[in-house]
């Protein structure tokens, strides 16, 4: 027997456990050790059921992905599914931690399935651009419904095991020893001569749904608003459709017809990228997984402003237990308030009970002396973006700080090293970068300075991820990663009203490639006025936006900035007014206006961003370039299903990339166009930025 899948005899009840860690995925060991196991059940007389569980902490968590795109190895997951939904031996999963994709569908083809209350089931294959290609979508329909079908697998969101039960997923929730209770499951079904339950027989549902056409026009309809540019929820339906349409087979191979087209998709591939990017951003290679890390029980947070207060909210979710500190009773006040507000808002909208606004607010506790600080773990500075500030208040609670607290600023922009000098502590100083709105925003940037500790670097990422942040690092520059890579982005994007755009244009073009918003709508919703103060302080001019600033037209919160807003409408509309200011500055600069397409818009943002990627991959600030488009994903809503600029780069061809960006800095577009040395040399060696993260990890 294979070692990751093993078989014992309990009385009649063969127990086939599988343990191939960490998350039992269902790779070719398992899926061979499965089929061996069931026909040596099938073979040995003194079987009269199997119980199949897993060992570690979860049932499998799907197929194994780091499969794909390789050749497809025989058994397939679906031909050992058909030999567990025929073997004439009752099967009963057992399942536990979380049973998702070709993990559900295993418990699916299986005659019972019994879980412990904690555990959770899915089919989240849509989140890899693919739909479950193992019969999640015509036995799923046949439990649950189509429409409760089409909702789990075009959101993959799992549900948990009481839902599960309620929906007939899962056929009894059991307490305690869950290898011991499929056992005794398995056992009573053949006391009780229970039948072979086939969910592929079970058609009453999908009968009902096929009676109802406009069930699958609305979802497509709907999933392509909610999904924008996504294709894989559109197959999912075409999938789940075919159930209603075909017998189980046929609509088993339509499955894999639908699977095959999403698996060989670039969506699908840039999705793929994304989900080993996300888990490969907290590993850093100098830093072991076994470096101690300090404890983190008690967190001040400094500025009870609108940072502040979201960054407090994050730790008070996560049940722990935060001081925020204010240097007058007045903005403590309204901070608290604000929380508050917050807080109930989400009550009303369902999202957490009253109980949970009463204890979390009990978690935060207000402060108003430097002292309040001193029992704290963490102590995160979020005052106003000011250097002299932000050292100033630093020094002034050192002698309050205990020893081996970390030390961290929020700061988007500022040198990290310096203010860590300007404290007793350098060592345990570290920037965290969180984004507005912190308390909904995933993505952190940890900010490593010269002096930071490791073991600081490596608790950070851990409380990043405790309330449930995606942490990426970053080290020392202007902006970090993700801001300076914007700075370049804008750029391109005002180059582009000058010679000859509108900021409507520039913006539907940048939507329809896949953001969330263009970025004339980004700065409306961020506010002008705060990078025209920068800019104010830096001595730079930028004559559109300074114009509109001078105009009173900080974006939405006026009413107007680059668009027109209606009266509690953030609909952006086109300006003329605006239009007129853009044509002037247009002329001013370069004498004529000329038409540009979309794509040399969406061609020379993302290219400006690539670019400055590439730079701050070779200056060291970036570990991978996986790592970037972890950042831009999760912090600036760059479509996933083009896996992030670096991964949208690789797949566009870093030779094409290199000659568009060539042929911008020959035609005089500006010193960003500046090609970086690292896109040279990879594209000259016929190698890309996936290439470069492997070649240091
Ligand atoms: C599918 O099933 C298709 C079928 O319908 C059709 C087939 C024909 N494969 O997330 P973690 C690795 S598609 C390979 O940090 P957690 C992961 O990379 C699949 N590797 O742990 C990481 O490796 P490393 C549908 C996988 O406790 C390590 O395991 N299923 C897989 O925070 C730990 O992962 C899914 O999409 C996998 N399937 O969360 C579920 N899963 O340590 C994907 C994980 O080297 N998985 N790894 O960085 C998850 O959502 C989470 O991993 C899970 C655990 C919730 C299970």
């Amino acid at each position: 027997m294979s070692e990751v899948v093993r078989v014992s005899l309990e009385g009649n009840v063969a127990v086939v456990s599988v343990n191939n860690p960490p998350v039992n995925a269902l790779g070719i060991a398992v899926r061979l050790g499965l089929r061996r196991a069931i026909r040596q059940a099938i073979a040995d007389d003194r079987v009269q059921a199997i119980a199949l569980v897993c060992e570690g902490r979860t049932f499998f968590a799907g197929a194994d992905i780091s499969e794909f795109g390789k050749p497809p190895t025989s058994p397939i997951l679906r031909e050992v599914h058909e030999e567990m939904e025929d073997c004439p031996k009752p099967i009963v999963a057992g399942i536990h931690g979380t049973a998702l994709g070709g993990g559900l569908e295993t418990a699916l083809a299986c005659h019972y399935r019994i879980a412990v209350p904690g555990a959770r089931v899915g089919l989240p294959e849509v989140k890899l651009g693919i739909l479950p290609g193992a019969g999640g979508t015509q036995r799923l329909p046949r439990l649950v419904g189509v429409p409760k079908a089409i909702e789990m697998i075009c959101t993959g969101d799992p549900i948990g095991a009481r839902q599960a039960h309620e929906m007939g997923v899962v056929d009894e929730i059991v307490e305690g020893d869950l290898r011991a209770a499929t056992v005794a499951f398995a056992a009573r079904v053949v006391a009780e001569g229970r039948p072979l339950v086939k969910v592929r027989d079970r058609n009453r549902l999908i009968e009902e749904a096929a009676r109802q056409p406009d069930l699958f026009h609305n979802a497509r309809a709907h999933y392509a608003k909610v999904k924008r540019g996504f294709l894989a929820p559109q197959h999912c339906i075409s999938a789940i459709e075919a159930a209603t349409q075909m017998d189980f087979d046929a609509g088993m191979r339509r499955e894999r017809e639908l699977f095959t087209e999403l698996l060989e998709s670039a969506q699908s591939a840039a999705q793929r990228h994304f989900f080993f990017a996300e888990r490969q951003a907290s590993k850093i290679p100098d830093i072991p997984p076994s470096t101690p890390r300090r404890p983190l029980d008690q967190v001040a947070i400094v500025g009870a402003g609108t940072m502040g207060g979201g960054i407090a909210m994050n730790f008070a979710n996560a049940g722990i237990p935060v001081v925020l500190l204010e240097a007058n009773k007045e903005a403590l006040d309204r901070g608290m308030a604000t929380i508050r507000r917050n807080y109930e808002g989400s009550a009303k909208r369902g999202r957490i009970s009253a109980a949970d606004v009463e204890t979390r607010m009990g978690l935060l506790k207000p402060g108003l002396q430097p002292s309040d600080v001193s029992n704290a773990d963490l102590i995160i500075e979020a005052v106003f973006e000011n250097m002299a500030l932000k050292k100033q208040l630093l020094t002034r609670l050192d002698q309050h700080i205990k020893p081996g607290a970390i030390v961290a600023t929020n700061t988007s922009t500022l040198d990290v090293d310096e203010i860590a000098r300007a404290t007793v502590r350098p060592a345990s100083v570290i920037g965290l970068h969180f984004f507005s709105p912190a308390n909904v925003m995933r993505l952190l940037e940890v900010v490593r300075g010269e002096a930071t500790a490791k073991d600081v670097v490596a608790t950070c990422m851990d409380m990043a991820k405790r309330i449930g942040k995606v942490p990426v690092l970053s080290r020392v520059c202007y902006g970090f990663i993700g801001n300076r890579m914007l700075h370049a982005y804008f750029d391109q994007a005002f180059a582009l009203l000058y010679a000859g755009c509108l900021p409507e244009q520039v913006d539907k073009a940048i939507y329809d490639f896949g953001f969330a918003m263009g970025p004339f709508a980004m700065s409306d919703l961020a506010g002008l006025d705060v990078s025209w103060r920068i800019r104010q302080e830096r001595g730079e001019t930028q004559p559109i936006a300074d114009r509109l600033c001078e105009l009173g037209r900080f974006g939405q919160k006026t009413g107007a900035g680059y668009f027109r807003y209606a009266e509690g409408n953030r609909t952006p509309q086109p300006d003329p007014e605006v239009a007129a200011i853009v044509e002037e500055e247009g002329l001013k600069r370069h004498g004529k206006r000329r038409e540009i397409g979309a794509d040399e818009i969406v061609s020379r943002c993302m290219l400006a961003l690539v670019n400055e990627g590439a730079k701050i991959l070779e200056e060291g600030i970036a570990l991978r370039a996986s790592d970037i488009d972890v950042i831009y994903v999760y912090g600036y809503s760059f479509p996933v299903y083009r896996g992030g600029p670096m991964f949208w780069a690789g797949q566009t061809g870093l030779d094409k990339v290199l000659e568009a960006i060539k042929a911008y800095h020959d035609a005089g577009c500006g010193d960003v166009w500046r090609p970086a040395r690292l896109i040279e040399r990879l594209a000259a060696a016929g190698r890309s930025f996936a290439d470069y993260d492997k070649d240091r990890a």
